[in-house]
């Protein structure tokens, strides 16, 4: 080939894959919010355990045994499909009020060795308080708690019910992610601010997601070590109130659910050292009907990539790698506490929305987690919360 048909040929070969490569990606501007949706097919509901007070987590032990939490404070522990009538003793005073309570709890990916369980509780008073990072060794009957240590008491200290939190992560490389809330709605203040302006601040942690060493201390490679003024802590920035925290564990792609205010949830692609905008850029309004912000987008800002408006109050956050459902492998489970479903994000390989489903749960969906049967399991947030299985039906 002579060298101008080469480049010609070059020039062409460039411009097709421009084309292709244009007509495959997610349309670029403001992100639309997402409404109503149609119905997931394919699954039906089966009830596993209730009376379980206002539960807000599960994990899985290596046995097969499951952990759930209750926001009032206790641990329990769920055996062959039954509650067993005892909680876990050992747990430290939480404060069970408002959104805060017990919370998030993961097992070490070590725990067959070392028996450590790591959990998030509200600690403090009403005036003054925070999120608790804290972890305890698990008897071998499961019965009790010991060496119990707090890790991380998150700073500065908040006041009020709301915005704690609160999930946890490991990560592949042996840390642990702490994903955080603000700290409150207004009229709540701190230092003349209100207190949604501590999720712009890196001396905050407020509005983050941390990143920890499994003992609590700073891993030295975080995205702000070494900057003047930025608490080491700092992960990412610029959160409102995650409530949902996944990992793709063939990519490494990482996800984060948040609540807006009145309207404006999010569905966030979560990078080490990223500002997700709250309160400077947002899809939502105030409760009161006014404006938080102009902006949906700023430059500098990471753009959710799903908004849902109206809101669907998004809890736990799963992405599913089971063989129960061949059609939903790769795909985002987020609960719903407003919208009392759990919703279906279709994801393609490059982890590019597709589409939504709903899967009506009909109470509102604190957790979602898939088991290791590869069925995916609800937490229900109500006074007899229940443990519902989502099964595969032809
Ligand atoms: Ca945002």
């Amino acid at each position: 080939m002579k060298p101008r048909t080469r480049l010609i040929f070059g020039t062409g070969v460039a411009l097709l894959a421009g084309a292709a490569l244009w007509m495959m990606r997610v349309p670029s501007g403001p992100v639309q919010p997402t409404g109503n949706v149609p119905a997931a097919t394919g699954w039906r509901l089966q009830p596993v355990v209730s009376g379980l007070e206002h539960p807000w987590s599960l994990a899985w032990l290596p046995g097969g045994e499951m952990l759930v939490t209750e926001r009032p404070g206790r641990l329990r522990v769920v055996r062959e499909g039954v509650l067993h009538p005892r909680a876990v003793s050992g747990l430290p005073d939480t404060l069970g009020i408002g959104h805060g309570g017990l919370m998030d709890i993961i097992p070490h990916p070590r725990f067959a060795e070392n028996r450590w369980i790591y959990f998030t509780y509200g600690h403090g008073t009403l005036e003054a308080n925070s999120t608790r990072l804290a972890r305890g060794r698990l008897s071998a009957d499961l019965a009790a708690l010991s060496e119990v240590e707090v890790l991380h008491t998150v700073s500065p200290l908040k006041a009020g019910p709301q915005h704690f939190g609160s999930r946890l992560l490991w990560l592949p490389d042996g840390t642990l992610l702490l994903a955080l809330g603000d700290g409150g709605n207004p009229p709540i203040r701190l230092n003349g601010e209100l207190m949604r302006e501590q999720a712009q601040r890196l001396d905050s942690q407020l509005g983050k997601i941390l990143r920890l060493r499994e003992d609590g201390t700073i891993p030295a490679d975080n995205p702000f070590v070494g900057r003047p003024g930025a608490d080491p802590f700092v992960w990412t920035l610029g959160h409102r109130n995650i409530q949902g925290l996944a990992r793709d564990p063939a990519s490494g792609r990482l996800w984060a659910s948040e609540h807006g205010s009145r309207g404006g949830d999010e569905l966030n692609l979560v990078t080490p050292g990223a500002n997700y905008g709250w309160p400077r850029a947002t899809y939502s309004i105030e409760y009161t009907f006014g404006t938080i912000s102009r902006a949906n987008t700023l430059p500098g800002l990471t753009d959710p990539v799903v908004v849902w408006t109206p809101a669907q109050a998004p809890s736990g956050l799963q992405f599913y790698t089971g063989s129960a459902f061949p059609a939903w492998r790769g795909d985002l489970f987020s609960g719903a506490l407003k919208r009392k479903e759990v919703r279906r994000i279709d994801l393609d390989a490059d982890g590019r929305v597709l589409g939504q489903e709903t899967i009506a749960i009909g109470e509102r969906v604190r957790d979602v987690r898939q088991g290791p049967d590869g069925h995916l399991y609800v937490l229900t947030d109500e006074k007899n919360g229940r443990l519902l299985r989502i099964e595969p039906v032809n």
